[in-house]
């Protein structure tokens, strides 16, 4: 969670300096939801992710360094320079990709699970969505199909307040979105999703079941995005006073607490760790930097229309 923090961090001064171009949707606030899922997953298993999907990448074993660089445009990140922040994926640790498509991924991840079922693999797809994406028409429609065929997904909604500068109660008739659930006859949880634990334990429980052939599940993590929606978003939408009582709630702070209380933990390994987050980031950094630009005559390579 510091890593995706501190990589999160990185992106956002590195915009401001002007060495990334383009734009990123960081997940500062979120972390619990991506490693807490990551966490209760199989070797074997799949992700399907959104615009802001750095944190689900990182969670689930993306290198930094390849994630670095492709936000960097160079050769040697995850798209080799060509996508960006929302276009990085990698078959080989099960991340079938993020989206720049509000809910895009909702039906690819269906597709996927879909897959698994046919094969028989005993493979759980994890889908990420937020609640922006939950009024979007290929929701009710992935849904209506995973439950009809018991696919093994699961559909797990970052309910993070917000959808661009749209409050969840100004965007959804009703803001509990698990409650959706019952109209497709499939189980449905809300989980504080600043607690890495109350995701873990949410997540392992409905992937076992899925596994076993019980179909999808929908599940709520209710968070907020402290970040602005992309970089330039001066936050104009919400008061400094909801932010501040949102950081009292800020998921590392809190999984800290948790841990140093129960001995788990001390300030000295506290740091350590964050010491070795840093270090990756700023390699991660160095790496990108001291990459190659593609070269342009490779340009028409990997189109495909
Ligand atoms: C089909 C489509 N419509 C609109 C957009 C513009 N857009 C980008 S992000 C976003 C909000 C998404 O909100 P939410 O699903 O809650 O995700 P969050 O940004 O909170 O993670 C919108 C409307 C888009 N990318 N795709
Ligand atoms: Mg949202």
């Amino acid at each position: 969670m510091c890593m995706i923090r501190l990589f999160e961090e990185a992106i956002e001064r590195l915009f401001l300096e002007g060495r990334v171009m383009g734009t990123a949707h960081t997940c500062i606030g979120q972390e619990a939801v991506a490693v807490g899922t990551a966490a209760a997953l199989e070797a074997c298993d799949a992700m399907t992710t959104t615009h802001r999907g750095h944190g689900h990448f990182l969670a689930r074993g993306a290198d930094p360094a390849r994630a670095m660089a492709e936000l960097f445009g160079r050769e040697t990140g995850y798209s080799r320079g060509r996508g960006g922040s929302q276009m990085m994926m990698d078959p080989d640790i099960g991340f079938y990709g993020a989206n720049g498509i509000t809910g895009g991924s909702i039906p690819f991840a269906t597709g996927v699970a879909l897959d698994a079922k046919l094969r028989g693999t005993g493979r759980v797809t994890v889908c990420f969505f937020g609640d922006g994406a939950s009024n979007q028409g290929v929701f009710h429609e992935s849904l209506n199909l995973a439950a009809l065929w018991k696919l093994p997904v699961l559909f797990v909604v970052e309910n993070n307040g917000y959808a661009m500068s749209t409050s969840t109660v100004r965007g959804l008739s009703n803001t509990h979105i698990a409650e959706r659930a019952g109209a497709y006859g499939i189980p449905g949880a809300s989980v504080d999703g600043n607690d890495f634990f109350a995701v873990r334990d949410c997540v392992a429980q409905h992937a076992a079941a899925s596994r076993a052939g019980q179909g999808p599940a929908l599940l709520e993590c209710v968070t907020y995005r402290l970040s602005g929606h992309s970089r330039g978003d001066a936050r104009v939408y919400r008061s400094r006073e909801e932010e501040s009582a949102a950081w009292e709630n800020d998921p590392i702070l809190r999984l800290e607490a948790y841990l140093k209380a129960d001995g788990t933990l001390t300030d000295d390994s506290a740091k350590t760790l964050r010491d070795a987050a840093h270090a990756r980031v700023d390699e991660a950094i160095r790496f990108a930097e001291s990459s190659p630009l593609p070269d342009p005559a490779s340009l028409q390579e990997d189109l495909f229309a």
